[in-house]
Parts: C-alpha cells; structure tokens; sequence
C-alpha cells in the first residue's frame, strides 16, 4: 500500500490524497460502506461500483469467521473473488464486534474468549489468530486485534485496557510481519490508537502506534458514549502525533457532521453502518437536511426524491412513491434508502476533497453543517 499526500488545507489540518493498494486507488477523505457479512445490506455490489462509487469497503473479520468460515472463503479465493467484488477491502479484526455482539466474552491476556451469537458455540480470537484470518479473507487492510472500552470507562480500567491493547498489538504486527497473503498481492496491517477519553493515554497510545511505522494508523475507542466534543478533542490530540505522511483512519464514525470535524482535524479514511442503517429505516441524508420519509408530509409530494442527488433514484422516483414503499414495507424501500444516502456519503467526501483542494474548505464546512443537520 501506498499513500500519496496531494494536499494540506492552509488554515485546517485538512488533507486530500491517494492510497493505492492492490485492489486500486482511494481518493482520500473517503467514507468506507459497511459491508459486514460479505455484503452491503440492500446494495448490490453492481449499485455499489457503479452509481455509489464505492472506492472500498468494508468487512468483518468476526462475522466472515463464524459465517462463511475461513474454509469456504479459502476455497473462494478470498472474500473479493467470494463476493464478486474486486475494488479494495479493509476488515476489522473482530475486538469491537465481540464486545457488541457476541455472548459471555472474556478478556485473557492470550485474547478474547467468545461465544458466537449465531449457534453460541465457543471461540478464541487471540492477536495472531485474526491476523491469520485475515489472511485467509484477503482483504487489502487488516486491523489489529484491540479492545475498546465504553466511552465511560474510568482511567484505571482505561489504563489497564490500553497496556492489554498494546501488548495485542506488538503481537498481531509480529504475526504480520512473519507471514504473507495467500492469493498473490500484498495485505497491509493498521494499528489502532485506543486510550479512552484521558489525553495522556492517548498521546502514550499514538506514540506506540506510530513507532512500529505501518502503512496507515487507525483511531478507535471514539463515538461510544462520550460527548462529541471530547470525540474531537480526542482526534486532535491523536491526529498531533500520527504521522502525516500516512493515512489516518477514524472507525466507525459518524453523521455528516462528525466525518466533516474529523477531516477538518486530519482524519482521511471513515466507517459506519448510518448511511445503510438509517436508510433502511428511512432516514435520508441530503444536502439540505434529513428527510424521514414516513412522514404524512410526503403523501402526495411528486418531487424528486433528492434533486441534489447523486443517484438514479434520486431522479427516478417521487418522494410520494419512496414514502409509500416505506409505509408499505416493500424491500425496494430498503434498496433506495440504502443507496441514496451511500451516494449521499461519498458525494459528500468528494466535495471535502474539491474544497480541501480548492483552499476553502474551512469555510465551506462551517457553511454547510447548519443544513445538514436541519430536518426536512
Ligand atoms: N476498534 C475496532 N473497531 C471499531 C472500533 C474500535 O475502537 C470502533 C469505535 N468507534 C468502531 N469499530 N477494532
């Protein structure tokens, strides 16, 4: 993997660049779709290149290992030729998926014992093991195997949690640095920064993570629980010390308005299931606002759905159709929600990237978050 910084923003911290991995180039700041289960919920992966225009996705480590298996996927040739999808692929080592979904987990110094919330049967994931994994999925970026605490957590259970997660790491880079992908072009590993909320502990975390010298370094342990300006402070303290030269990757982050803060504080790669979450749910994120297209409000509105839109279905359908499939339960509700807001989501990346480039993008931001927030 590569990382070329084409640009800084003069009066923020602000970056536009390009990562170049086996799989193909990512225009950087870029907002990664959540593919979980070797798919993007209601997306065809077709809908995903083409009207999307997915640079790269994301995967999970935890669910591909209880479902599929590495066997099938091994057989497959790893989840892109699996999936039918041959743009790049970074997946999550599976720490944070365990702590969210998985039963009687356990932390040991070894790793983290589980049990699967599909069939409850037992399993280890220990810093080599997801590493190996990992291998096996051929994804272009792998995680490390971290733990993230809650956003409440005290400095004592912050401190101890940080040393495990550090120890993890030096693991899963050695089993990194000793094996090799197994379908024939090169993987990379991303540390990932965790500390809590407490500034020393996340400047002794980054300084940890940058000295090993990866490809890329990511930031965990943010958007669960804390307030959103501590988030930011926390980003800002990371972001001083993480190399520049690399590219910085803030997971599972956020609305709108989260993904423009973090990249005004020198964030360049993001994550979450909102635009595909809240779309099935119709929540719709749009230039002007939120539309919640349950509303009676849309009933007989034969508008475009979004006129600003990026995508087809933003054109191809009234907001009076796209209601009535919500209220009525239809799967294509579920498909045009999904889609729009994805498009949504990366229309908005490649415009932070114009402005960053452009030179105004401080401006810019402070103009347009108002509106993003502004319900429909
Ligand atoms: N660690 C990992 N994955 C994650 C997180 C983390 O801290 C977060 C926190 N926002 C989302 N996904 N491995």
């Amino acid at each position: 993997m590569n990382f070329n910084l084409q640009h800084t923003c003069a009066d923020s911290a602000a970056r536009a660049g390009m990562i170049s991995t086996a799989h193909g180039d990512i225009l950087t700041p870029i907002f990664m779709p959540v593919g979980t289960v070797a798919s993007v919920k209601a997306v065809h992966q077709r809908d995903l290149a083409d009207d999307v225009k997915a640079q790269i996705i994301l995967g999970n480590t935890y669910h591909l290992y209880l479902r599929p298996g590495t066997e099938i996927l091994h057989q497959a040739g790893g989840l892109h030729r699996f999936m039918g999808w041959e743009r790049p692929i970074l997946t999550d080592s599976g720490g944070f998926q365990v702590f969210s979904l998985a039963a009687n987990r356990k932390l040991k110094e070894e790793g983290a014992w589980f049990r699967s919330h599909i069939d409850g049967s037992k399993h280890l994931f220990t810093p080599e093991k997801v590493v190996d994994i990992q291998r096996i999925i051929g994804s272009d970026i792998m995680m490390a195997l971290d733990e993230c605490p809650p956003g409440t957590a005290d400095y004592d259970y912050a401190y101890h949690s940080l040393q495990l997660t550090q120890r993890w790491l030096k693991r899963g880079w050695d089993r990194f640095k000793a094996t090799e992908g197994l379908y024939g072009f090169s993987q990379t590993f991303f540390p990932i920064v965790q500390g809590c909320t407490y500034p020393e502990l996340r400047r002794e975390s980054a300084k940890f993570v940058a000295d090993l010298g990866a490809e890329g370094n990511a930031i965990g342990g943010l958007a669960v629980g804390e307030p959103t300006e501590v988030m930011y402070d926390m980003i800002e303290v990371v972001n001083e010390i993480l190399p520049a030269d690399k590219p910085r990757y803030l997971m599972g982050v956020g609305t709108p308005a989260n993904m423009l803060e973090a990249i005004d504080r020198g964030v360049d790669m993001m994550d979450c299931v909102m635009p595909t979450r809240n779309g099935r749910n119709g929540m719709l994120f749009t230039m002007n606002g939120i539309l919640n297209m349950r509303n009676l409000k849309w009933a007989n509105d034969f508008s475009p759905l979004d006129p600003d839109g990026t995508s087809f279905v933003d054109h191809a359908y009234s907001r009076a159709y796209v209601r009535h499939l919500f209220v009525s339960q239809e799967l294509l509700a579920l498909q045009i929600g999904a889609i729009h807001n994805l498009c949504f989501y990366l229309h908005l990346m490649d415009e932070a990237r114009r402005h960053i480039i452009e030179g105004d993008f401080s401006q810019w931001k402070r103009a347009i978050i108002p509106q993003l927030t502004h319900r429909l």
